[in-house]
């Protein structure tokens, strides 16, 4: 696995968007400096959300960017992606890491610390951690406190992200708490411009350093 660089992480939502317009701001993400990319489709069916994990990835490997693919292994085994994302009802960490080798990355959603020691112990690479807002991002999901949040980056050796309603306004409730970066989905996805969201997102976070 190359070195793990979960700074800004950005989950993408292809609701409401043409393939064309998708793929394009997934590009303009890329654009704008995103260090890890990840393919959430929860509406698709198993043919079309493997159209466009082809479709992103040429896009993600042009910019030497990892790509994750939400819940299903078998789409990222498929497309030789980098990485799968996990969480608490999907396919164990354990299980994920042993169909996708030592050489993959694995994530996993966690809201909790007995949860965060959990998918440390399986073999997670990086957690996510949230909602730390509410969101307009369609996911069950309830919130998660930043204490909380402080407590599994202390709980774990493994890079720990924030997630949920995050955007340049409002990370600063993120600082002092040691988390490796931030995931957002609406703060690019909806963005005007994407690459300069991203872009700016990015440096909001490096600021909180
Ligand atoms: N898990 C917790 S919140 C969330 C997920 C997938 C969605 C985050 O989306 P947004 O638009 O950045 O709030
Ligand atoms: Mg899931």
């Amino acid at each position: 696995m190359k070195k793990l660089d979960t700074t800004m992480y950005f989950i993408t939502d292809s609701t409401n968007y043409s393939e064309e317009e998708f793929l394009y701001r997934v590009e303009e993400a890329c654009k704008g400096g995103v260090t890890l990319i990840q393919l959430r489709e929860k509406e698709r069916t198993t043919r079309e959300y493997l159209h466009l994990a082809e479709k992103v990835h040429e896009i993600t490997q042009r910019y030497d960017i990892p790509l994750i693919i939400d819940d299903r292994v078998d789409i990222a085994l498929a497309v030789n992606a980098e990485g799968v994302h996990v969480g608490q009802s999907d396919m164990p960490v354990k299980i994920a890491r042993k169909l996708m080798g030592d050489d993959k990355i694995i994530g996993a959603t966690t809201k909790t610390v007995p949860q965060a020691v959990e998918a440390y112990e399986q073999g997670a690479d990086y957690l996510g951690v949230g909602a730390i807002y509410p969101t307009t991002t369609k996911v069950k999901t309830v919130l998660t406190s930043v204490d909380t949040l402080k407590e599994i980056v202390k709980a774990v050796p493994i890079k720990v992200n924030a997630i949920g309603g995050l955007n340049k306004e409002n990370i600063h409730v993120l600082k002092g708490s040691g988390i490796d970066g931030i995931c957002v989905v609406s703060a690019i996805m909806k963005a005007d411009n994407p690459c300069i969201a991203a872009r700016e997102l990015r440096e909001a976070f490096n600021e909180l350093q």
